[in-house]
């Protein structure tokens, strides 16, 4: 599939950005909204690695990013920024969201679990993280958890100043945090490429009624 209008933009919807703080330092020298999904990144947090590839995968953005930082504490400050950085990275890339569908949705199952998210790009920060699973206990695993991925999602959704609303289903008694987590990143890829396609509907336009955003 290519996304309409993608092929005349490409080189615009591409850029690099960087974050140096006393705790992290990120590097992203490629973003490209208009890619193949292809990425190479490097966080120092292995489960955030492989979520973030299944996001560029499904979102089909080619990212290149590289971090460290004060994981000696812990991966807190680390994982929030990285969503800052990415986030940012994105607000370059979309400049004033010009002429994009800006809303949309994806679900995506994965075995017994599924997960919903809904986007608007609208230059209005909130965000909703639903589970479905009352009382039940969701695993954690090594070296990161639930709590980081919500906080991780949210630091982007906010920064970006979007709305996102994620739900999170299914799933047998106790089911360890890995399944739920890739479907949410998968759904967040794919929702975040629906949203960020350009419209040639729109002709370049904002997209919002009021003319702005
Ligand atoms: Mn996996």
């Amino acid at each position: 599939m290519v996304k309409s209008g993608k092929k005349e933009s490409k080189a615009q919807r591409s850029t690099s950005y960087e974050r140096k703080t006393k705790e992290t330092q990120i590097d992203i020298p490629l973003l490209n909204i208009d890619g193949k999904g292809e990425s190479r990144i490097k966080t120092r947090i292995g489960f955030l690695d492989h979520m973030l590839t299944l996001f560029a995968y499904h979102g089909f953005f080619d990212i290149e990013l590289n971090a460290e930082g004060d994981t000696h504490v812990d991966n807190h400050h680390l994982n929030e920024d990285i969503g800052l950085a990415i986030a940012d990275a994105f607000k370059k890339a979309l400049a004033e969201s010009r002429g994009i569908v800006r809303i949309a949705s994806a679900e995506v199952p994965m075995d017994m679990v599924s997960a919903k998210v809904l986007i608007d790009i609208s230059n209005r920060p909130a965000f909703r993280f639903i589970s479905k699973r009352e009382g039940v206990e969701i695993k954690d695993s090594e070296g990161y958890s639930m709590h980081y991925a919500v906080d991780f999602l949210e630091s982007f959704a906010k920064r970006l100043g979007m709305n996102l609303h994620i739900e999170i289903n299914g799933g047998a008694s106790d089911v360890d945090m890995h399944h739920y987590l890739e479907a949410v990143f998968k759904a967040f890829g794919m929702a975040m490429d629906k949203a960020t396609a350009l419209d040639p509907r729109r002709e370049g336009e904002v997209p919002s009624s009021k003319g702005i955003l």
